[in-house]
């Protein structure tokens, strides 16, 4: 659900950044003889010369689109070099474009506090750099200005008029931010180049949502301001469907129920009469967003939120039998156990939630709306183990599905799109001295209170807000695993799971990484005895939460029963928790967690 919160200050000088043509720039940096070519990068499957997943801005100049698949990007541009993403376990492998994207980070992470939002997406919080550098650094009396620094645009695209407004002795202190803000990114614009050989646009302004809206403005290698006097020429025009969170439900609410098509037709509407329809929160969300004011953190976190894996079964691929999507699985969770021992040994994480998410067709489709649900269960380490939870939850998702329609053992339904990802991703307690020790607790805390089949909650209940978000590609989410290629795409709702940290504690620290290879082998034993049961007694006992599917009333209800199925896990999580002591001491500034009440409902227990 959008959350209203108070600009914090309209101070503040934010940067979005954002990589230019960003699978394609990889693989020049890995060929370089691709340089200066019309290049895209083709997904793994082949048919009809694959789907274009990432495309130079040269092939673009020539007409090719992301849209197009490798043989009419042919035909468009003769000369276009095609790239297939790198291959392993049958789908595509992005590990060389997610270690790119971390060396990106590191380097921009230099200069304030900085948000990994996606594969390819950065933001940062300048503030403190902005004013630094205008308390030791007149602008206005500076001789000369950086090249890279004129590639800034602020609704002028003339050098020199952007020089001017750079250096303007009668601009106001906000003004004055934004123009060190220019500055600073321009100089992290040509560091990431020196470093990786990578450009990137960016957007500078007071806040996240300005700034993401900006960044994409000017593209590549360029950046663009947003002066405060600029925001409402900025949004008023922009299509209400394409501001994030409002690709939904919500969005189209607001198109059919009150007639807004662009951000300027939501100024006409009192911040009471958004309210009224909306509940005061989303009300009060709306009215900020139609003005630019938004007074969401950039989050101190350089590490993906969630890793995931997926792949899709199109047309005559998809997956029809259960041998057929075990086989799926076992390469998907081994992916997912690989990145989670690497995160575990590289940055002492442990990730708490499995999900499983599939697309699903029936052959005599009926009621063709209803969707795979999505299931989560905790998650225990090991490829194993991962593999037998997901064939678990693949198959209570499986017995939703088909409902009464047919057995899931006599045919009838297929598998399209199959992905599992892990979430809940916190940092080991500092005090733990043992890794087995802190698996153990962990596992026991599941055992005694997680593990039946009531715990299986549909991910539509958990997550519709990020559902409804409206990105153009799933990648890109905020709150999303990083996808690409083939995988499918999945969201998630992260929630602090510090209670997990605390219950483990245990004395001293010591090297929690040589325990590791023993405990991922599969040779301790965390499963249990209702572990097993679980598999006996899911037929048909999945709670599940029924809400009418039209319009305003649909929505604030949603919501509503989202909130109090999430009060009501809370309070007995924190019931039955005797270990848990204090929150937050064991979260580490680059792990921020959000409040608890912000991800109240995707607790599974
Ligand atoms: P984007 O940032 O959307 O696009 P881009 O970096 O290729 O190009 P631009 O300069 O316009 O920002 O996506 C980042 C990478 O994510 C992209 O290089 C390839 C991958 N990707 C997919 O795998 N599937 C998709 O549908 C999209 C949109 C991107």
């Amino acid at each position: 659900m959008p959350v209203a919160r108070p600009e914090s200050s309209d101070s503040r000088i934010i940067a979005h950044v954002d990589m230019d043509c960003f699978y394609v720039q990889v693989e020049q940096r890995k060929q370089p003889h691709l340089r200066g070519q019309p290049t895209a990068v083709v997904q793994y499957n082949s048919w009809k010369g694959g789907g274009l997943i990432a495309v130079s801005y040269e092939a673009r100049k020539d007409g090719v689109k992301r849209s197009m698949r490798g043989d009419e990007a042919k035909k468009v541009c003769p000369q276009i070099q095609l790239v297939q993403v790198p291959v392993a376990r049958g789908k595509a492998d992005l590990s060389i474009y997610r270690n790119a994207g971390s060396e990106v980070v590191s380097i921009l992470a230099r200069k304030g506090r900085c948000e990994r939002a996606s594969i390819d997406e950065v933001y940062l919080d300048l503030t403190d750099a902005a004013e630094t550098m205008l308390k030791e650094t007149p602008l206005e009396s500076l001789e000369s200005i950086n090249e890279e620094v004129l590639k800034s645009h602020n609704g002028n695209d003339d050098k020199e008029l952007v020089r001017e407004w750079l250096q303007r002795r009668d601009a106001d202190h906000r003004d004055k931010l934004l123009a060190c803000g220019a500055f600073i990114v321009a100089e992290l614009r040509l560091q990431v180049l020196r470093e990786t050989e990578f450009t990137c646009s960016a957007g500078i302004a007071h806040n996240k949502m300005l700034a993401k809206l900006a960044s994409g403005m000017n593209k590549p290698a360029q950046q663009t301001i947003v002066p405060f006097a600029s925001v409402k020429g900025l949004l008023e025009p922009l299509p209400i469907k394409k501001m994030k969170q409002l690709g939904g439900k919500l969005g189209s609410s607001l198109q059919i129920d009150l007639g807004v098509n662009t951000v300027g037709d939501l100024l006409q509407f009192s911040q009471e009469k958004l309210q009224d329809f909306y509940g005061v929160n989303t009300g009060t969300w709306l009215w900020n967003v139609a003005r630019g004011i938004s007074g969401e953190e950039v989050e101190g976190r350089l590490l993906p939120k969630s890793h995931g894996s997926g792949k899709t079964f199109p047309g005559p691929r998809a997956l029809k039998t259960l041998a057929a999507v075990e086989k799926w699985l076992k390469e998907l969770c081994e992916e997912l156990s690989e990145r989670l021992q690497s995160d575990l040994e590289k940055n002492k994480r442990v990730a708490h939630t499995l999900t499983l998410h599939a697309n699903a067709y029936k052959s005599t489709d009926t009621d063709s709306y209803k969707k795979f649900p999505s299931k989560s269960c905790p998650l225990r380490y090991g490829g194993g183990k991962i593999q037998e939870d997901a064939v678990n939850l693949f198959q209570a998702g499986l017995r939703e599905y088909l409902g009464a329609y047919i057995g899931s053992q006599c045919g009838g339904w297929g598998i399209t799109g199959l992905s599992v990802s892990a979430s809940k991703i916190v940092p080991i307690p500092s005090g733990t001295c043992s890794i087995t020790r802190y698996f153990q607790c962990r596992d026991q805390f599941h055992s005694s209170s997680e593990l039946s089949d009531e715990k299986f909650i549909p991910e539509d209940d958990l997550l519709s807000p990020s559902r409804s978000e409206s990105h153009p590609a799933p990648h890109q989410t905020e709150q999303q695993t990083e996808c690409g290629g083939e995988e499918a795409p999945v969201t998630y709702d992260i929630t602090s799971f510090d209670q997990y940290e605390n219950a483990c504690k245990d004395e001293a620290s010591s090297d929690i990484t040589r325990e590791v290879s023993h405990l991922l082998s599969g040779a301790e034993s965390c499963s249990t005895p209702k572990q097993n049961e679980r598999q006996l007694r899911l037929p048909g006992k999945e709670s599940k939460m029924k809400y009418p599917s039209d319009g305003i009333r649909s929505y604030g209800q949603k919501r509503k029963a989202t909130k109090e199925k999430g009060t009501s896990s809370i309070l007995r999580f924190l019931q039955s928790n005797s270990c848990s002591t204090s929150k937050q001491d064991n979260v580490s500034a680059l792990q921020e967690t959000k409040p608890l009440s912000s991800g109240i409902s995707s607790f599974i227990f």
